[in-house]
C-alpha cells in the first residue's frame, strides 16, 4: 500500500494541480447569475438539524440524493457520471482554491445551497435542508453509530467494513488526506455495507482524491474526534471576535471542520473528493450554521466582515467583491452575494 503523506502546508505546492479530467468551462452554461442577488426571497428554506426532520422527511431526503446520483451531469465533458458526482468533481477541481483561504466559508455556503437547490428542483425534495449539529453526538453518552445520522434506514448508514476496500496505488500522490487523521488502514477502513449508500446501491466514479476510479463509499469512523465537536468547541467559534478568528478557529487544526471530516473518515477525509459522501453536505451545512449564528449575533458588523488570503500562499485579502467560482456551471457571484443567507440567491435560515 502506498504511503500517503499529508500536510496542510503541502497544499500550497499542490495548488498547481488539476491534471484531472475535470469539465471544461462551457459558455452555454454561463449566465446563471441569480436575477438579483441581495433581493428579498419569495420563499425561505428553514434548515433544520437532521434529528428535527420527520422520519418521512429523512427518507425523502435520502431518496432525493439517490435521484441526483442517477441524473446525468449538466456538463458533459467531465469525468462525472451523474449530478451528485458533478458536485464532487467541481469540489475536486477547485480544492486548492477554496480551502485555507478567506473564501472557504462563503464558497462552501453557496456550494451547499446549489446542492440543496438541485435536490429540491431536480429531484422533488420538499423538506427542509438538513444540517448536522455534531455537538449533540459529542455530548451524548451513546456510541456514535447509534446517532440518527448513521441510522441504517433513516440515516446515512454506518461505518466501513474492514477488508472490503483497497485504495488504488497512488504514484502521483493524488490522494490528499486531511491533517492529523488516523493511520491509513483505519481511516480507509472499508466500504459502507449498511444503509442507503451501501456497496450495492451506491458507487462513485470520482475519487479518491484527484483520481477517477469506480469505488464504493468508503468510511473509517474515528469517534475520538468527538471532543473537538463538543458544545465548548462550537462555542469557541461563536466567541470569535472577527471573521478572521472564526475562519482560523473553524478551519484550523483541532477545529470543527477537520474534526467532522475525520469523524466519518474514508472519502470524507479526502480533502478533494469528500463531497462523494452524502453526509458531506450536512457537515458543511453545520459549519455554515455556525457562521450564520455568529453573523446573527451582530449582523451590522458581521454581515460584511470578510477576510483571509485569496490564495493559500498569497497575501491579497478577500473582499466582498471577490468572485466565487463553481467551475463549469458558470455560476457568477461574489462573496457579497452570499453574506446574508436570508436574501437571494441563498434564501434560507436555520431553526
Ligand atoms: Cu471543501
Amino acid at each position: 500500500m502506498p504511503r500517503y503523506i499529508f500536510c496542510v502546508y503541502l497544499l500550497a505546492t499542490l495548488a498547481i494541480v488539476s491534471s484531472l479530467a475535470a469539465p471544461a468551462v462551457n459558455n452555454e452554461e454561463k449566465g446563471s447569475r441569480p436575477a438579483a442577488p441581495g433581493r428579498r426571497c419569495s420563499t425561505i428554506d428553514r434548515r433544520q438539524e437532521w434529528r428535527r426532520l420527520t422520519l418521512k422527511e429523512r427518507l425523502s431526503y435520502i431518496k432525493s440524493v439517490h435521484c441526483l446520483h442517477k441524473l446525468p451531469p449538466r456538463v458533459k465533458t467531465g469525468s462525472a457520471t451523474n449530478r451528485h458526482e458533478e458536485f464532487q468533481l467541481t469540489h475536486v477541481a477547485l480544492t486548492p482554491r477554496i480551502h485555507f483561504v478567506g473564501q472557504f466559508y462563503p464558497w462552501h455556503r453557496h456550494f451547499v445551497t446549489l446542492y440543496s437547490k438541485a435536490l429540491h428542483e431536480e429531484c422533488g425534495y420538499r423538506g427542509p435542508t438538513p444540517y448536522w449539529n455534531w455537538s449533540i453526538d459529542a455530548e451524548a453518552n451513546v456510541p456514535l453509530l447509534e446517532s440518527p445520522l448513521f441510522d441504517p434506514i433513516t440515516g446515512f448508514g454506518g461505518n466501513g467494513v474492514s477488508g472490503t476496500y483497497t485504495p488504488p496505488t497512488d504514484p502521483e500522490a493524488e490522494i490528499i488526506i486531511f491533517p492529523d487523521a488516523l493511520p491509513l488502514e483505519e481511516m480507509w477502513k472499508g466500504c459502507v455495507q449498511s444503509g442507503p449508500f451501501n456497496d450495492t446501491s451506491f458507487h462513485l466514479n470520482v475519487g479518491p482524491g484527484r483520481m477517477i476510479t469506480n469505488h464504493c463509499l468508503v468510511r473509517g469512523m474515528d469517534p475520538r474526534r468527538l471532543p473537538e465537536l463538543s458544545k465548548a468547541s462550537v462555542q469557541r467559534s461563536l466567541d470569535a471576535k472577527s471573521f478572521e478568528d472564526l475562519r482560523l478557529i473553524g478551519e484550523g487544526l483541532g477545529g470543527i471542520h477537520n474534526a467532522g471530516h475525520a469523524l466519518v473518515g474514508g472519502e470524507m477525509l479526502n480533502l478533494y473528493s469528500s463531497p462523494g459522501d452524502p453526509i458531506f453536505y450536512l457537515h458543511h451545512a453545520g459549519l455554515d450554521w455556525v457562521w450564520w449564528k455568529w453573523q446573527k449575533a451582530d449582523p451590522v458588523a458581521r454581515l460584511t466582515d470578510i477576510s483571509g488570503p485569496t490564495t493559500q500562499d498569497g497575501t491579497t485579502q478577500a473582499t466582498l467583491d471577490f468572485p466565487l467560482e463553481y467551475h463549469a456551471w458558470g455560476v457568477n457571484i461574489t462573496i457579497r452575494d452570499v453574506m446574508d443567507s436570508s436574501r437571494e440567491p441563498s434564501c434560507y435560515t436555520y431553526e
